[in-house]
């Protein structure tokens, strides 16, 4: 991020629905919706002591699963892309998300028959490494490629087994290293990376918000926790025990990215 860049983080308040929210590989659990509130509240404290501006969009009591905001649009520097999510009880959240980012950039669609989740879509550098997971498919993966070939990015698939979304399986914590769970994604596909295991009683911890040097990461999984600050990056715990009752973790709720660009 170039200095004096203002970061943007765009949230989007829990819905008093969210207890109504999809679930693929969990059981429904009762779900506090007082304390999923507090929670999220924290974790944009966490972004703005990061130096992220919030532009929180207004709740949506119909739309159980909108807190979800990384789902519905990837933003690049050049452009954004709405997507399709693949629950089709997901995709009237688009419309607020690209209301608010079509003041920051050119907006461009992923359209039928594509699906796509941006939970699914994990940017390295010049390459958006996309899960065919049971949210995205490969119609989507393609019009995505024809959307960023021409301004110079890779779009590589990359099979998601056994979790939600691909960066359930796998974030970036530093510049050269991911964090990875190996049995829902396979370490060959990220070439030239170096990886940090999660701790193998942490299943669900590969997921972490990077920034800089630090990252923002769930309470829930302390081993995984240790082992990131063991290799000096810095570890901003939240709690998400809320959320992670309807299977989101830290990235889900926020998209991030810099204003003016
Ligand atoms: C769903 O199943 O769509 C939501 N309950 C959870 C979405 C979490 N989003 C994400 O991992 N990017």
């Amino acid at each position: 991020m170039p200095s004096g860049a203002v970061r943007v983080a765009v949230t989007r308040r829990i819905s008093p629905a969210m207890q109504r929210c999809e679930l693929t590989h969990l059981r429904r659990s009762p779900i506090d919706i007082d304390l999923a509130r507090e929670q999220h509240r924290a974790y944009e404290q966490v972004l703005r002591k990061l130096g992220c501006r919030i532009e929180s969009l207004p709740e949506a009591p119909e739309l159980a699963d909108s807190v979800f905001v990384e789902d519905t649009a990837i933003v690049l520097d050049e452009l954004a892309i709405i997507t399709r999510p693949g629950a089709s009880s997901r995709r009237a959240e688009t419309s607020a998300v690209a209301g608010a980012l079509g003041r920051y950039r050119k907006l461009a669609r992923i359209e039928a028959p594509g699906m796509l989740d941006g939970g699914d879509v994990l940017r390295v550098g010049r390459t958006l490494y996309v899960g065919t997971s049971s949210r995205s498919n490969r119609a989507a993966i393609e019009q995505l490629a024809t959307l960023l070939m021409p301004v110079g990015y890779r779009v590589q698939p990359v099979e998601v087994r056994g979790c939600l979304h691909l960066k359930s399986a796998v974030t970036q914590v530093a510049t050269d290293r991911l964090l990875i769970n190996p049995r829902y994604a396979d370490r060959d596909a990220f070439a030239g990376m170096q990886f940090i295991e999660v701790d193998e009683t942490e299943p669900s911890g590969a997921n972490a918000v990077w920034i800089g040097s630090d990252v923002i990461y769930s309470a829930s999984h302390p081993r995984t926790a240790d082992a990131l600050r063991r290799l000096g990056i810095r570890v901003h715990t939240v709690e998400m025990s809320e959320t992670e009752k309807a299977e989101g973790g830290v990235t889900c709720c926020s998209l991030l990215f810099c204003e003016g660009r």
